[in-house]
């Protein structure tokens, strides 16, 4: 009898073990739901409503670290490419940038971009330019890591400057450096506009709900660094690789040097 019911508990064991690792699959591949934009073709992962940790004590315009609440919202999982780009310009008559040194190589992002040719392409793709929120969120995710990765600097996780490269890379080159939700290049290739406009202060009094930069200034928010950036404050010049660094550029831009491109958001 004992062991007729020790037996019936070691299977009820089993299944709610099966059933939960079933959940679990199932919670993980919701997290980075993704989806195709029909415009554009760009691959676009959803980030759950919630809270996450912005800022970080490392610069004075990162500080306070606070929590920030933001609805879904979808970001792309690489950046614009070239191809991409080419695409909009072809559809709209705008016209392509000034070429980098290493010349126009399709699968590699679009750069020399100033804010408003992202903003113009992002509204021909039917979305927007991310928040400077939406692109920490989706570079830090909610755990508060220092890199999309995790908490330890690697170099071979993002194309950065200790690699000694001479040009940007294809977009998604560095798997081992996705973040939590599965974005790519979230640190290094190029810096990515974001929709705000830049403020040194403004963590110091930012709404805790979908914050979207203050209302007026001559600056446009940019972020994750580049090919041509090291580690993010460190050495204390080209930072960038942290998810929690900001840097900003003049609006609309003027040439960015090969180094600046951008991802889609809805
Ligand atoms: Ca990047």
């Amino acid at each position: 009898m004992g062991e007729t019911i020790k037996r019936i508990l070691v299977c009820i064991a089993v299944l709610v073990a099966l059933s939960s690792g079933t959940f679990a699959a199932k919670a993980a591949a919701s997290k980075s739901a993704t989806k195709i934009n029909p415009k554009d073709g760009s691959v676009m992962i959803t980030i759950p409503a919630g809270k996450f940790i912005m800022g970080s004590n490392h610069e004075p315009d990162e500080k306070p670290v606070h929590t920030v609440y933001l609805d879904t919202y979808q970001i792309g999982k690489c950046e614009v490419t070239i191809a991409q780009y080419r695409k909009f310009c072809k559809a709209t008559g705008y016209e392509m940038p000034d070429a980098p040194s290493w010349g126009w190589k399709h699968g590699h992002p679009i750069v020399n971009v100033t804010w408003n040719d992202a903003a113009a392409y992002c509204k021909w793709a039917g979305g927007r330019l991310p928040t400077e929120a939406e692109w920490e969120k989706a570079a830090a995710g909610t755990d508060g890591r220092t890199y999309p990765w995790g908490d330890a600097w690697d170099n071979n996780k993002c194309a950065n400057v200790y690699l000694n490269l001479t040009s940007t890379q294809p977009v998604g080159s560095y798997p081992a450096g996705a973040s939590a939700y599965g974005c790519m290049d979230m640190a290094g290739n190029v810096w990515e506009w974001c929709a705000d406009v830049y403020a040194k202060d403004y963590y110091k009094a930012s709404p805790s709900r979908n914050p979207r930069g203050p209302s007026r200034g001559g600056y446009r928010v940019m972020r994750g660094g580049s090919w041509d950036s090291d580690s993010g404050g460190v050495i204390g010049v080209n930072c960038g690789g942290r998810c929690a660094d900001r840097s900003y550029l003049d609006n609309p831009g003027a040439y960015s040097g090969g180094v600046v491109g951008f991802r889609l958001a809805h």
